[in-house]
């Protein structure tokens, strides 16, 4: 494996130098926020995500033999192949490479190997979906080497489609949704039933979105994840008794929730009141975003943060903590968990001219409170999945 000096700050294109030739194809995908919208994409709801300027870069160069030569430069790490007999690796980083080459493989496409090499500046295990970025990059790099010409959209589901496969996470479309059709200073709003989806620019000359890293990642989080969405599919199967037309949490009411999942299993009830909850948050927060009222759209996110730890338990007591901190801070609009959950990063609406004194605020009472240090991120909007 080619190594590159270390201890010197290198930007990310830099590090990949090494392992760029004139057959290289060289992919930047980006991770990704969500304004409001959480844990609703697998039940078929809406989201608001956005592409972010921390992203994944990815440089694959196509070989001759059927060998597969992975890089991981961040880990320093490596792993080799062949294209028709690799499989789940134990170790965790191969699976988001390997997963999309088998999407590859198993629609017959999959006729040589290559060496990929990966970096990232979106950090890892901060909720800002560094998977789907990685999918994303692979997934459009081995479009462009096989020339199988798939539209963007097929390329998300082949990337969900992976992470359900290789790392085993049965996550919704968002993600990669987000990374690979972001637009610059655009929010998503996406229907993940139909997934029709509309750009709705976002006008930040007021606030700033400011991330704070937790610095925890819980190792429930993957676990629980898949709880969480087979209490959803426990909860669709005992209204569908009554109305065999619903297919998913999206055709239930509160009213079927009260009359035929509260009185079986309230913990079910919860879990999935909470999902229609959110998904009305999400279109109530939608209206205020178009009026500009971004302290109306604000409320909507404590409220969303106080469902997704009170009702569907996915929070954290640091993220808990973060939370609190900035609800009575007349600057900050609105905070909530992000993604997952049990871990990562809040996001928050801060006023201009107050993010650099609420950043020092938080870290010092973060570090306090928890022993920890947070990382502050002041996150740009930016264009998705792309080919440099
Ligand atoms: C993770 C998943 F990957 C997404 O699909 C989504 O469910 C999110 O958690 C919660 O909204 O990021």
């Amino acid at each position: 494996m080619q190594t590159v000096a270390k201890n010197t700050i290198l930007s990310p294109l830099e590090k990949l130098k090494p392992f760029i030739s004139e057959q290289t194809i060289l992919v930047r995908s980006p991770g990704r926020i969500n304004l409001i919208g959480e844990h609703t994409d697998y039940n078929e709801g809406y989201v608001l995500p956005a592409a972010i300027d921390k992203a994944a870069y990815l440089a694959l160069t196509p070989r001759a033999d059927n060998q597969i030569n992975l890089f991981s430069i961040d880990l320093e790490d490596q792993y080799s192949g062949d294209i028709h007999d690799f499989e789940r690796t134990e170790k965790s980083w191969p699976n988001y490479i390997l997963g999309v080459a088998d999407q590859f493989r198993q629609r017959g496409k999959l006729t040589s190997g290559f060496d990929a090499a990966l970096t990232a500046d979106v950090p890892i295990g901060a909720g800002l979906s560094s998977s789907a970025a990685v999918e994303n990059a692979v997934v459009m790099a081995l479009d462009a080497m096989l020339d199988t010409g798939y539209e963007k959209l097929t390329m998300v589901k082949m990337s969900q489609k992976a992470e359900h496969t290789f790392p085993r996470l049965m996550c919704g479309i968002m993600d990669m949704f987000a990374s690979m059709f972001g637009k610059k200073n655009n929010v998503i709003r996406l229907d993940c039933r139909s997934l029709e989806y509309a750009y709705e620019p976002l006008d930040m000359s007021d606030f700033k979105i400011v991330l704070f890293d937790s610095n925890v990642e819980h190792s429930l989080g993957s676990s629980e994840y898949n709880v969480r969405r087979a209490q959803c599919e426990e909860g669709v199967a005992l209204v569908k008794q009554y109305y065999p037309h619903v297919l998913s949490l999206r055709d239930v009411t509160m009213d079927m929730l009260n009359k035929y999942v509260l009185p079986v299993n309230e913990l079910v009830y919860r879990r999935c009141s909470y999902v229609l909850e959110e998904n009305a948050r999400l279109l109530a927060a939608c209206e205020y975003l178009e009026e500009g009222d971004m302290q109306a759209f604000g409320k909507k996110m404590y409220e969303s943060h106080e469902g997704l730890s009170k009702k569907y338990e996915v929070s954290c007591k640091e993220l808990d903590f973060l939370v609190e901190q900035v609800k009575n801070n007349p600057d900050v609009l609105g905070a909530r968990m992000m993604g997952g959950g049990f871990g990562g990063c809040t996001i928050n609406l801060v006023k201009e001219g107050a993010v650099e004194s609420l950043i020092a605020e938080i870290t010092k009472a973060y570090k306090a409170a928890t022993g920890l240090d947070t990382k502050a991120y002041i996150t740009k909007i930016e264009d998705g999945t792309t080919i440099l």
